[in-house]
């Protein structure tokens, strides 16, 4: 009986240890969120209670950066474990676009399948489908199932993009075989409506470009006809996608799963569900803040009732800076009234400043990260190594080539991650001690639909971010010494 007994113990023993090694990993990533948006990063005019209550429940990092000022390549980096710039065809995809993940490369997700996760990605794609000209009614492959998702619910590209559909798994989520979907990104098809010529069937206007097909009275980037039934409908989005992610969960509460949950919200086109509108003094764009904090609230309620939280890891963080007039006339500008999407950092979303990429990162998990802050460096591009250590897999050559791990930070174990990040949008940046380099570029100063400064110059950027966080005094001239290492520095992590 003893010996009973005792094997038993160890049986239940070895189970927790099980458990402890393989945490379900949640990571939520909003959708340009900048580092002062939420009020654990000291936004004011705004509170966040659920994203808040992680922060304080677990570490918050101040300086974590998504590897890109835009959409496509951060998540192409954070799946990947790959710089975006050293491949073609990163940037911010159309929503015809073919898969630009190739379906032989190590992802994270396949990294967590070998692991003995079950997979999934709920929300927001922009990583493109198929092999070029998709064929939306027929099965839409390759696409997340193909890179290493056991199961997707997604939107293909952003919400101000055609096709306006959820794809689930293969399919697109309701559609009629009478009313085939077609999709141009170059010419309008059908006789469906669009923004520039039927500006009085608009419930939200274009403020730049989005003035094409529009469906639910506003106007997109592409043109779509048919699929009337599948269409989405905007102000139930977060409402969906947190449900499918919560279903998610709890089919698979018994085995250990990894989910990336990747919100809609805060992008444009902002339409918040009418239990938010109006609920903030800063419009649509605040109240699609508090929508993305319900959607924080459910899955942590989730947890709690499916009682994981002690076994699964948080992270929430985003996959670039802020923007206020990103297209449309949702009067973000005006009333912002002096909430800082960016906090003190200079830039936002598409710029070469800090506010670009750095960005709110929070990770939680109950009994195991103690509470506190955290200036450790971290780069998205290290969750796959990261996680591959935590889960025990080893990575093989070429596997996830730039990401770090950087674990011990993350539990907070250590307040050192990596001595330097890369920052990419229109130029490719160095951060390294206390010194930012941005590389010359002679791009614009301003981007020209937003007019966030983009931090192009044609001359070179030294900033000392110790002393100089709104990067305000360009050091370049004082310092050559420091321009030319970092510079080689630079060169030679691109293989230039
Ligand atoms: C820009 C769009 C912007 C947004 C962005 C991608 C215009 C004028 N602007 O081209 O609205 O869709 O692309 O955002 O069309 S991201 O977060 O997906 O990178
Ligand atoms: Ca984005």
């Amino acid at each position: 009986m003893k010996k009973i007994i005792s094997f038993f113990v160890l049986l239940v023993a070895a189970l927790s240890c099980f458990a402890e090694d393989k945490p379900n990993i949640i990571i939520i990533l909003a959708d340009d969120l900048g580092y002062g948006d939420v009020s654990c990063y000291g936004a004011t005019k705004i509170k966040t209670p659920n994203i808040d209550k992680l922060a304080s429940d677990g570490l918050r990092f101040i300086n974590v950066h998504a590897t890109s000022a835009t959409c496509t390549p951060s998540r192409y980096a954070l799946l990947t474990g790959e710089y975006p710039w050293r491949k073609k065809g990163t940037g911010v995809l159309p929503g015809n676009a073919s898969l630009i993940i190739p379906t032989n490369k190590s992802t994270i997700a396949t990294m967590f399948k070998k692991a003995g996760y079950a997979t999934a990605v709920v929300g927001k794609w922009h990583l493109g489908l198929g092999n070029g000209n998709l064929d939306w009614n027929r099965e839409i492959k390759p696409g997340p199932l193909e890179i290493g998702f056991d199961y997707c619910f997604i939107m293909p590209a952003t919400g101000d993009r055609v096709p306006c559909v959820f794809v689930e798994d293969h399919k697109v989520v309701g559609l009629d075989p009478n009313d085939p979907i077609q999709v141009s990104y170059d010419k309008p098809i059908g006789n469906e409506p669009t923004g520039k010529n039927n500006p009085e069937l608009l419930k939200l206007h274009p403020s730049h470009g989005h003035d094409q097909t529009i469906i639910n009275g506003i106007s997109r980037i592409g043109y779509m006809s048919g699929g009337k039934s599948a269409r989405w409908i905007d102000e139930d989005i977060a409402d969906t996608i947190t449900g499918k992610a919560i279903d998610f969960i709890k089919k698979n509460k018994s085995k250990p799963f990894f989910l990336y949950f990747a919100t809609h919200d805060i992008h444009v086109p902002r339409v918040p569900h009418p239990r938010f509108a109006g609920k903030t003094v800063m419009g649509a764009r605040g109240d699609v803040i508090l929508q993305l904090d319900w959607s924080v609230g459910a899955i942590v309620k989730t947890l709690e009732e499916q009682k994981l939280m002690e076994n699964t890891l948080i992270i929430f963080t985003c996959d670039n800076g802020p923007v206020l007039d990103d297209g449309y006339k949702d009067r973000a500008v005006e009333l912002a009234d002096g909430h800082k999407p960016a906090g003190e950092l200079r830039g936002g979303k598409y710029s070469n400043f800090e506010g670009g990429t750095r960005i709110p990162f929070i990770v939680m998990w109950r009994g195991k990260i103690k509470s506190a802050n955290s200036d450790a460096w971290v780069s998205q591009i290290d969750l796959f190594a990261s996680f591959a250590a935590l889960t025990g897999q080893s990575l093989n050559k070429g596997d996830a080539p730039d990401s770090i791990n950087v674990l011990p930070a993350l539990l907070g174990n250590s307040q050192k991650g990596r001595d330097h990040i890369v920052e990419h949008a229109g130029s490719i940046s160095i951060r390294r001690n206390e010194w930012k380099y941005i590389t010359p570029n002679k791009g614009a100063k301003f981007n020209k639909a937003t007019g966030t400064e983009l931090g192009n110059d044609p001359q070179p950027q030294l900033y000392n971010l110790k002393e100089d966080i709104g990067e305000q005094r360009n050091l370049a001239d004082k310092y050559p010494d420091i321009v030319k290492e970092l510079s080689d520095y630079l060169q030679k992590l691109r293989g230039l």
